[in-house]
């Protein structure tokens, strides 16, 4: 017989205790049924609006933003916490919680930090976006050293391959990218230098590889000091110089462009006059940042200059 699952998140701590006791049943059930529901999702779900693996947002409310967690259950937990994102969500406040991709892999957690985000994805469907991150990406493209699979199976056993299966078909529902009307993009990596519609983004999942934008948006970085992009020395992806992230602001008529994928020493820095902001929530080895950081604004208020969001990081 089949037990029945009706687990409920009730604080930050009984989601770390349900990922952390969450069984094979439980994991595979969990993510086949996200999946189902991301692979459904489209045209309007709540107050978003989603096109492809693109959402549109409004410019209403609260968002908090978090950036790679790389297995790190302790961060999201703390995020959760301080945020009050549960007891805004019982207090039916308007907030999105927007995770930039690279759940897993590196950190000692990562199928707990899988099953935590799967499972606020649960509870809050029209609240929670799931980014993809570059350790979340396509088939023939994905980061490496790639330390899932041993982690699925040190928790699992040998049952953990499969539950590991269904989370590569998981990666593949995840969302490219949020957009917020005249203020902000969100994407893991980078800009894509070569789109020039902002269906590029929504639909870059169904034109790679035989075009570069997932590529780019999963894996580039931002570089001073240079026009156009380089070669990137992660063998994937480019570094991009200012004017990319000009044209590409312009083009999608937003003021900042908020992404993860790279450590710093403060848990987030910024690029191109401040208008590229990097958050990194991950803490601990193998990265030497010393503070993990998310970003929690006030998405109604106009973006008048990038630096004012530099108020409304959150470090830890
Ligand atoms: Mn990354």
């Amino acid at each position: 017989m089949v037990r029945k699952l009706v687990s409920h998140v009730e604080s930050s701590s009984n989601l770390a205790k349900l990922a952390t006791e969450s069984n094979i049943e439980e994991f595979i059930h969990l993510t086949t049924k996200i999946s189902q529901l991301l692979a459904k999702e489209n045209g309007r779900v709540g107050s978003l609006l989603i096109t492809g693996k693109l959402i549109e947002a409004p410019p209403m409310g609260e968002a908090i933003v978090v950036g790679d967690l790389h297995g790190d259950l302790g961060s999201l937990v703390h995020i959760l916490e301080e945020s009050k994102f549960l007891a805004k969500m019982r207090n039916k406040k308007d907030v999105l919680l927007i995770f930039l991709g690279d759940y897993g892999d590196r950190g000692s957690h990562s199928p707990e930090v899988y099953y935590a985000v799967l499972k606020l994805k649960e509870q809050f469907p029209e609240r929670v976006v799931l980014m993809r991150g570059n350790h979340e990406g396509p088939y023939d493209l994905l980061a490496s050293p790639h330390d899932l699979p041993i982690h699925m199976n040190q928790k699992f056993g040998d049952s953990g391959s499969e539950a590991y299966s269904k989370l590569r078909e998981l990666f593949n529902h995840l969302y490219t990218a949020v957009l917020i009307e005249e203020r902000y993009v969100f994407l893991h990596g980078g800009a894509p230098s070569q789109a020039t519609n902002v269906n590029d983004i929504a639909y870059a999942h169904t034109k790679h590889p035989q075009e570069r934008h997932l590529e780019e948006i999963l894996w580039s970085d931002p570089w001073e000091g240079i026009k156009g992009t380089i070669a990137s020395p992660r063998g994937a992806g480019r570094l991009f110089g200012e004017n990319v992230t000009n044209t590409l602001l312009k083009m999608l008529n937003v003021k900042a462009l908020i992404r993860g994928h790279e450590s710093s020493e403060e848990g987030y820095k910024t690029d191109h006059s401040e208008k590229v902001i990097t958050l990194f929530s991950r803490k601990g080895p193998p990265y030497p940042n010393r503070f993990g950081a998310y970003l929690h604004i006030n998405i109604a208020k106009k973006v008048e200059k990038p630096r004012q969001l530099l108020q409304e990081i959150h470090k830890f």
